[in-house]
């Protein structure tokens, strides 16, 4: 009895010690307790200069959240952003007028959910949660997924602003369908956590290509393209032109070259070398990765100058300009 009591209390006793402060957050709002055991630093990583979307998923890691809830509120920010016409509301529509929306998550556990061609919902992303969470299934398309999301309460939003629509008038008049994403203006938010418990998870939210053609899906919600995750190893998350990316299943080649023992800095530039040597015409689109392993190193790379990484490591948000494969 005392035995087992001694071994009970040296346990406590280790457990208290190995996780240091262990913080236990309630919020009012959700009931919920959050118990934070980890001693990691939360990491958070995104594609371009989305200063207040990483800092949102950084505070929230801060604050308790696990990887997979900060990722999610991170990107929100961006599909709520009206002037960004790459994702959520305010996206630029296809060739119809209509905004379509394309999203994944994957969280640490390598479960993941994904939602394509989605209209009339805002929050894609956590759409994509819901897909993963309460279906059986990976992913769902249109309208299917736009039902999911009214069970689920999301609100039906008109996604096309004014100053989209207009724009789109404006594309009309020519309609010059010219798949290429000017390469220093994408907008595609993908977003990698990493929480106190050093686990890893994220999400990649769009509206695609402006002016596509109907029904066309890119890279962002396919895993392992745009978002892929191993929480062994690390994740990586991609921007820029979809078919490219697809191709060569970025993401998903990035976290197995991790694996292989590359940094991810290292991994992040053999991915974009994959592209730029299969295609002479790399040099009129742009393809842009992100990745951080489990140790929370991070690294980024792009065809083309221009591209940047928001970081908040250590409570601090800076953004990183990525060296890039045209770089004179
Ligand atoms: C796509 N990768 O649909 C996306 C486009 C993108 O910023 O990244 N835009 O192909």
């Amino acid at each position: 009895m005392q035995r087992r009591k001694f071994i009970k209390r040296s346990l406590q006793g280790g457990v208290a010690l190995s996780l240091g402060a262990t913080i236990i957050a309630c919020t009012e709002s959700s009931k919920k307790e959050t118990v934070m055991t980890g001693t990691h630093s939360p990491i958070a990583i995104c594609t371009w200069g989305f200063t207040k979307a990483n800092e949102v998923a950084g505070i929230a890691l801060k604050n308790g959240d696990n990887a997979l809830e900060a990722a999610i509120k991170g990107v929100a920010v961006e599909e709520e952003n009206l002037k960004n016409t790459t994702v959520g509301k305010g996206g630029a529509p296809d060739r119809e007028g209509n905004v379509t929306l394309d999203a994944c998550v994957m969280n640490s556990n390598g479960d993941a959910g994904s939602v394509v061609c989605v209209e009339n919902i805002t929050n894609v992303a956590a759409l994509a949660r819901i897909v993963m969470e309460k279906t059986p299934h990976v992913m769902l398309a249109g309208d299917g997924a736009e039902e999911l999301a009214y069970k689920h309460g999301f609100q039906k939003e008109n996604l096309l602003t004014e100053n989209s629509e207009k724009a789109y008038r404006e594309w009309l008049k020519t309609s010059e369908y010219k798949p290429i994403i000017n390469i220093e203006n994408h907008d595609t938010i993908g977003m990698l956590c990493m929480d106190h418990n050093g686990d890893i998870a994220g999400a990649c939210t769009t509206s695609g290509l402006s002016y596509k053609m109907k029904g066309r899906v890119g890279d962002s919600p396919i895993i392992g393209s745009g978002l892929f995750i191993d929480n062994e190893i690390g994740g990586a998350a991609a921007t820029g032109m979809g078919e490219e990316i697809m191709k060569t299943v970025g993401s998903f080649l990035i976290v197995e070259l991790m694996r292989q023992g590359k940094t991810p800095q290292q991994a992040c530039e053999e991915a974009v070398r994959r592209v730029v040597d299969k295609n002479p015409n790399h040099k009129n689109f742009q393809v842009a990765y992100i990745a951080m392993d489990k140790k929370g190193n991070t690294g980024s790379y792009s065809i083309h100058p221009g591209f940047a990484m928001m970081e908040y490591k250590e409570e601090i948000n800076t953004r990183k300009e990525s060296k890039a494969a045209l770089d004179s």
